[in-house]
């Protein structure tokens, strides 16, 4: 779960409201409950993917669920947010951390402009809501593998 030293990662199009994040050290917060017939997937890139230069549209996609922005408290609605090489998935009573593993979309954003450092990476969504808490149960995407060539 430790950020990984040496991973550059940028998002190259991502207006972050991060004032909006700056409470993710607060304790334990009740959670919203998950639609029980809810789903998210990654659209693109797929498991195994090979991506020249790094540079990609990740594309994320719901099913019984809304997208709202962060801070928008309304049911059945949450935010994307995208665990970057990240082994263990963050307490789920918390707010998810904001850092180069954990990227928050909180704009509601449902495609985003990526770019990760060669190597191989695991990527996987996990929607948060108003106040980035993990959904009851946590909502998350499978967890893929994409590998960047030098
Ligand atoms: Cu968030």
């Amino acid at each position: 779960m430790a950020a990984q030293p040496g991973i550059v990662l940028r998002v190259l199009s991502l207006a972050l409201p991060l004032a909006a994040i700056s409470a993710a050290a607060l304790p334990v917060l009740a959670r919203e409950p998950a639609p029980p017939d809810a789903r998210v997937r990654i659209i693109w890139p797929s498991n195994g993917q090979v991506i020249k230069g790094g540079k990609f549209w990740l594309r994320m996609g719901t099913s019984n669920i809304g997208v709202a922005p962060a801070g928008v408290q309304k049911p059945k609605t949450a935010h994307h947010h995208l665990l970057v090489d990240v082994a263990d998935l963050p307490p789920l009573d918390q707010a998810i951390p904001n850092n180069s593993n954990h990227l928050h979309f909180g704009g509601g954003q449902t495609e985003v402009r990526i770019e990760l450092p060669p190597g191989q990476h695991t990527l996987q969504l996990l929607m948060g809501d108003a106040e980035h808490v993990p959904l009851d149960p946590p909502l998350m995407s499978k967890k893929i593998t994409v590998t960047i060539p030098e």
